[in-house]
């Protein structure tokens, strides 16, 4: 009798967690291939080693979008969701439910700054699922992006 209880599927106790991805989700987000490899590109966005954040390059764009899944990430499997921009910049997420969030941000000067966006997702998104990160420029002035990246907590 003893056997047959331990015999009881562990789930009967225990429902089944989701279980989040690990590591990195983004690919390419320092764009240290050079080129824009992993995301899809809108407009003419440009890979340039002239001013960067870290490594050798960073994507420069001006009335250009780039953009590229993150599968259907869960927001509370994120353990990061930030980017380093110069001037200014526009992120959309859009979520699996269709609906998106738009963040604008913009620093004092010419110099790079971080856009953590992991608190407002978590705090009011948290129970979404994320479809696309865009990063775009709407108004015709060079920004430069770097260092996108939406790490899985698992
Ligand atoms: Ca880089």
């Amino acid at each position: 009798m003893v056997f047959l209880a331990k015999m009881q599927p562990f789930w009967y106790f225990n429902p089944p967690i989701p279980i989040c991805p690990s590591g990195e989700q983004i690919v390419n987000g320092g764009f240290e291939t050079g080129n824009f490899t992993g995301w899809t590109v809108v407009g003419a966005p440009i890979v340039q080693s002239g001013i960067v954040h870290s490594g050798s390059y960073a994507a420069r764009l001006a009335l250009d979008a780039i953009y590229q899944s993150l599968g259907g990430i869960t927001v509370a499997c994120l353990a990061t969701a930030e980017l380093w921009y110069y001037k200014y910049v526009i992120v959309r997420i859009t979520f699996t439910d269709d609906t998106t969030w738009t963040k604008v941000a913009q620093n004092v000067g010419f110099q790079w700054a971080e856009l953590d966006l992991l608190p407002t997702l978590q705090g009011t998104y948290g129970d979404k699922a994320i479809n696309t990160v865009m990063i775009y420029e709407d108004g015709g002035v060079y920004i430069f992006v770097d260092d996108v990246s939406f790490m899985g907590k698992g």
